[in-house]
């Protein structure tokens, strides 16, 4: 990943993996799956958009229309068949985080769940009061922090003007109602 990123993303790349080991010890998830999951999540971050489309069609990855006009979360698809191809990763668990890293999913696993709250809240990220909050969260309660997360997200996509996926809508609805239940019960 040295090799592969410049200094601010390695260091970032460093955070995540660090933070998705601590809360792999958390929550009870193979510490070595979540440490390589955070390590190569953002492997294909380097590229620029035009490469990152052109690398998906030389290998057949398919590209959605949706896709092609937010090129911002087409690194994670991308990052995901590097990890299998060129890291050789097998395990479809560590595969799915990568994936899933950037828009979230609604019922996502814990290590997914793990590495897309890592990904947000790592020493590296400017710290607001809300983050501060979020950090905590995440070490007692990952649906909550992960719903946050999403909350964040979306907050700072519709101030920016930026298109939301449909699959970050999707998985802050799911999230918004997994919280409820879980206060309801
Ligand atoms: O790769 P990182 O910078 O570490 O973080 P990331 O993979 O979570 O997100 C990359 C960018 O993608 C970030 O600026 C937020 C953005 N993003 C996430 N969901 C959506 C999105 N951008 C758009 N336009 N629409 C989305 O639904
Ligand atoms: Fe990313
Ligand atoms: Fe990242």
């Amino acid at each position: 990943m040295k090799r592969c990123l410049d200094p601010y993303r390695y260091e970032h790349t460093i955070g995540v993996a660090y933070i998705s080991v601590a809360l792999a010890m958390k929550y009870g998830v193979d510490l070595e799956r979540a440490e390589i999951a955070g390590l190569l999540h953002d492997c294909a971050k380097a590229y620029d958009i035009q490469t990152i489309i052109q690398k998906c069609e030389k290998y057949n990855i398919i590209v959605s229309e949706e896709e092609k006009q937010i090129p911002q979360t087409l690194h994670a698809k991308l990052g995901a068949f590097i990890a299998m191809h060129k890291f050789k990763v097998t395990d479809g668990e560590i595969i799915r985080a990568i994936l899933n890293h950037t828009t979230g999913k609604p019922g996502m696993s814990i290590l997914e769940q793990i590495v897309y709250v890592a990904d947000a809240i790592e020493p590296g990220r400017e710290t607001t009061v809300k983050l501060t909050q979020i950090r905590k969260n995440a070490f007692e309660d990952l649906d909550l922090a992960t719903y946050q997360v999403l909350g964040y997200t979306l907050e700072y996509l519709k101030k920016s003007g930026k298109i939301i996926e449909a699959m970050t809508e999707k998985a802050y609805d799911y999230y918004k109602e997994k919280i409820n239940q879980s206060r309801v019960n």
